[in-house]
């Protein structure tokens, strides 16, 4: 899953493909580059980052989807409003990523249902300004994967069928660098939960922290792509449905060594 963040003010990739027409263009070349599925954005969901207007949110992501699916491309839209989500749908997207698991607007879960595309339910505690005060954890692994086995019960009881959900333990969101490692290691126990399991820590703070120097400065998020392709075959490795990075060409590569090593085993 390649990422297009048509947004001002991410943290990796703000303002790079702010114009549709960029962010259509940069779409078409992470297919170039080998993925399967686009996911488009329009709200920077970073630490600390203050929520977009619904209108304007729209006004970014709908065309870049429309474009890019007259173009041919599988295209999911990375949203927590079920505006948003209908008229990407209508636009032709075709799954939901809302990061919030449909926790963040009560209308979400029934505009997908009715939609009837699948949905990422992803894990998350809170809103970007208030979600590091959040990231407080006895046994991470076990809280992530009771909190979204209840959500996944929940989204199911409002009305998305189970074989349209995809699971995603939100690495950087309310979790700190060793809270993010833990979920990686244990991405089994996210599996069990019996859903496809999306991974998506392309360039986030806990690569940044592993690769800091000496004096503990971190990379700037566009020199942590090496360490986002070693995450993506590791990922892969232990049974990832997908992988969401900024990089494709590097970890296209990197879960085709995974699949090799799978197939060979
Ligand atoms: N992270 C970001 C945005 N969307 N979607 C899912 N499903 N999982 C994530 O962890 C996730 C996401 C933030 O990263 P970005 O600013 O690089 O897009």
């Amino acid at each position: 899953m390649g990422v297009v963040n048509v947004t001002p003010d991410s943290f990796s990739d703000g303002g790079r493909w702010f114009d549709p027409a960029a962010a259509v263009k940069h779409g078409l070349d992470l297919v170039a580059g080998g993925a399967d599925l686009v996911d488009v954005g329009g709200e920077s969901t970073r630490p600390g980052a203050s929520r977009v207007d619904e209108d304007e949110e729209s006004r970014r992501v709908v065309p870049v989807v429309r474009d890019l699916t007259a173009e041919g491309v599988l295209v999911s839209v990375d949203t927590m409003r079920a505006s948003v989500a209908v008229r990407a749908i209508e636009a032709g997207a075709v799954l939901v990523n809302d990061v919030s698991g449909g926790l963040a607007d009560p209308g979400m879960v029934p505009a997908v249902a009715a939609g009837g595309v699948p949905f990422v339910v992803m894990h998350w505690r809170g809103f970007s300004r208030e979600m590091h005060r959040r990231a407080v954890y006895a046994d991470v692994v076990r809280e992530v994967v009771a909190e979204l086995g209840a959500r996944l019960e929940a989204v199911v009881a409002a009305g998305i069928p189970p074989e349209r959900l995809v699971v995603d333990p939100g690495l950087g969101f309310a979790k700190r660098a060793e809270h993010d490692l833990r979920l990686i290691a244990g991405l089994g126990a996210l599996r069990a939960l019996g859903r496809p399991v999306l991974v998506a820590g392309s360039r986030k703070r806990f690569l940044g922290h592993i690769l800091a120097d000496a004096d503990g400065t971190p990379p700037p998020a566009h020199g942590r792509d090496a360490a986002t392709a070693a995450l993506s075959a590791i990922a892969a490795h232990q049974g990832a449905w997908a992988v969401r990075v900024h990089d494709v060409r590097a970890t296209a590569d990197a879960v085709r060594v995974a699949r090799a090593l799978a197939s060979a085993t």
